[in-house]
């Protein structure tokens, strides 16, 4: 591993701060993405010696509506690759692996403090599969039923990711408004309101290589289009979080330490 993706350097930071997001090129090495890749594979297929009742797991929808995609609960369901998302990946060694990659502890520690434990809000697989997928609507990704927003997600791409085959769409230093639409449980926006902060003029497609991570700040407007291709859209996005965050929901998460006192 080269020194310089060992941590955070200034540049970085500062397109963090300015901008809301920085893009790391070919972070992981083509032998670590073969081995994701297939791991994948094997949990949509049934072959993975996981426990699937702890895996959220949700099947893509088949109109590629959002309020069409499967529900969203643990356990499997059925063996395909068309999967929209599966959660809970922190509990397979392959991926808290890369959810360990000294960048992204860097990059964490930067957001958190060197004295915050770090925990993961989630891990999840995000697909498009070809010519399928599910359009995601214009969000900030944060919960109400939290009493502090996570502010970093790490996006790492598995396949290429393409205007065509629904990379994710940002709006550049959106973050700096803070949040646009604070009832809502999970920051998504209104129509009226992603048509007037989400614009042609101002929409950036962060379009990757394989192996190409992206840093966002949690505020930072995203969204994601359907695959109008035969290339699958597969990708992995952490969103990191300070362990000490309090979640008010009757049954509330354990979140798992990543960096910091009892990681996993
Ligand atoms: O993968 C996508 O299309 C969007 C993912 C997303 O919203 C996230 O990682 O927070």
């Amino acid at each position: 591993m080269e020194t310089e993706t060992q941590s955070i350097n200034c540049e970085q930071w500062q397109s963090f701060l300015e901008d809301g997001y920085f893009i790391a090129k070919g972070l992981i090495d083509s032998t670590t993405l073969k081995s994701l890749q297939n791991r994948l594979d094997d949990i949509m297929m049934g072959k993975a010696r996981v426990d699937y009742g702890r895996m959220l797991m949700q099947l893509d929808s088949e109109t590629g509506d959002y309020s069409d995609a499967g529900e969203q609960s643990k356990g499997f369901k059925g063996a395909t690759l068309n999967y929209r998302k599966i959660q809970d990946l922190e509990f397979d060694p392959m991926f808290l692996e890369l959810m360990r990659h000294p960048l992204f502890e860097s990059t964490c520690r930067q957001v958190y403090g060197n004295e915050a434990d770090i925990a993961v809000f989630r891990a999840m697989f995000m697909n498009k599969p070809a010519n399928r997928g599910t359009f995601l609507p214009w969000h900030q990704d944060r919960w109400t039923f939290l009493d502090r927003d996570p502010q970093l997600t790490i996006w790492c791409a598995l396949d290429p990711a393409t205007k065509e085959n629904g990379c994710v769409q940002i709006v550049p230093a959106s973050h700096r408004n803070g949040l646009i639409n604070p009832s809502h449980p999970s920051g998504f926006l209104t129509d009226e309101q992603a048509a007037e902060y989400a614009t042609a003029e101002n929409i950036v497609y962060v379009e990757l290589e394989p192996g190409d991570v992206v840093f966002l700040h949690n505020y930072l407007l995203h969204a994601s289009d359907v695959n109008r291709s035969s290339q699958s859209r597969r990708a992995f996005s952490i969103c990191y979080m300070d362990k000490a965050s309090v979640d008010s929901r009757e049954k509330p998460h354990d979140y798992p330490v990543i960096f910091g006192e009892g990681a996993l």
